[in-house]
């Protein structure tokens, strides 16, 4: 599909916003779920991107996420802080939560959030980077659906985990890394199917446990964890920290509420931990992010680039020429407006 003229980030951002709006989302959650959409797209995160339009507003359409939820947050002063998204977008319960997390976490030196019953569809580097601009390093990480074998099996019990972690620094964009604790996304496999194309040996197994590099078979059978046993265990981390222990759904259960498909996106909680390394630094008379940026400027020393930079890269290069969509994307915009 050949390329079409570029769209501004904020153009962008107004067109996801009223596509959402249109479909009944209240507009303080539009503008969080557009935002964070369009951030995807601007950065070059296809698979979290306008993508994922479609996917959202056939879960509104499916009634399985509450539009109009309005984020509850439930603070008792300790470090865990709680916001019930009342079965509405994670986007909009974390920005209404972010102050007071920052803000505790300041003052104890660490803080939770505990996001509750929450569509969570979006990639978490939006949470991690906003954070890391309020100077604080933070952990993030929810369980997704069941679409990931544990190394050894063959079958989808985990999810595709996303786990990000941001540090902070001084006149550079924040240290962050982010992503699933399968090889890829499942978001990529889908955007493979859709584009017709093979996906790579490593990434999937098909129903009979079998090898595959077509993403239909890869996304009927079961996607595999990064790293073999290592991402497998970190996958399991975060179901139990973020799944058990918040006594929302794992991954399992969260297919088994969409009826068992991954064509829609997973209901379940979230956890975001909140870190202030001046705080933890105080005793030791040294300043962490200066330490920190020692360790960041040789590792690009060794011609190593850091995660982040390539979307760093990207957001600057949308910034200044806009984003270039294809003819497709542009008119599957067109046809969202106008339903
Ligand atoms: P990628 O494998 O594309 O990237 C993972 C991270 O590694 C990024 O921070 C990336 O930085 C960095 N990276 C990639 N290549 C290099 C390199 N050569 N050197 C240094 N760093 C590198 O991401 P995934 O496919 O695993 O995940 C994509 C997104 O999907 C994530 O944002 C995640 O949050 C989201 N997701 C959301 C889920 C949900 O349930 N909500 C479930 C699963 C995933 P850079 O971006 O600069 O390339
Ligand atoms: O891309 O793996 C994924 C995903 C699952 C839920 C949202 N994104």
């Amino acid at each position: 599909m050949p390329a079409a003229h570029p769209i501004s980030p904020e153009a962008l951002l107004a067109r996801v916003e009223t596509i959402f709006t249109k479909a009944g989302v209240r507009p303080e959650s539009a503008r969080a779920v557009a935002a964070v959409i369009a951030a995807g797209e601007r950065d070059n995160c296809k698979s979290h991107g306008i993508y994922r339009v479609e996917g959202c507003l056939r879960v509104i359409a499916a009634g399985k996420v509450a539009p109009d939820a309005v984020p509850r947050i439930h603070d008792a002063g300790t470090s865990v802080i709680e916001v019930d998204a009342g079965g509405g977008f994670s986007n909009p319960a974390f920005d209404a939560a972010r102050p007071l997390l920052a803000e505790r976490a300041r003052a104890q030196g660490i803080a939770a959030l505990v996001i509750r019953d929450c569509l969570h569809f979006s990639a978490l580097w939006h949470d991690v980077e906003a954070l890391a601009q309020d100077g604080l390093a933070s952990l993030s990480m929810c369980p997704s659906y069941a679409s990931v074998a544990p190394a050894g099996g063959s079958a989808p019990l985990l999810g595709t985990n996303p786990f990000a972690f941001g540090w902070p620094r001084q006149g550079a964009q924040p240290y962050v890394f982010d992503f699933a604790t399968s090889v890829v996304a499942r978001g990529e496999i889908e955007l493979h199917r859709r584009a017709g194309k093979p996906i790579p040996e490593g990434w999937a197994v098909d129903s009979a446990g079998r090898p595959t590099t077509d993403p239909e078979a890869a996304l009927s059978g079961a996607m595999l964890p990064f790293g073999g046993h290592k991402g497998s265990a970190i996958s399991t981390m975060v179901e139990l920290l973020s799944g058990a222990m918040l006594g929302e759904f794992m991954s399992k259960e969260a297919v088994e509420f969409m009826g068992g498909t991954t064509s829609l996106l997973p209901r379940h909680g979230a956890l975001v931990i909140a870190l202030d390394p001046q705080r933890f630094a105080a005793r030791s008379g040294r300043d962490p992010i200066a330490e920190g940026e020692r360790l960041l400027t040789a590792i690009g020393a060794q011609g190593a680039r850091l995660p982040s930079e390539r979307r760093f890269a990207a957001r600057a290069k949308a910034l200044a020429d806009g984003i270039t969509l294809s003819e497709a994307e542009l008119a599957q915009l067109d046809r969202f407006e106008t339903m």
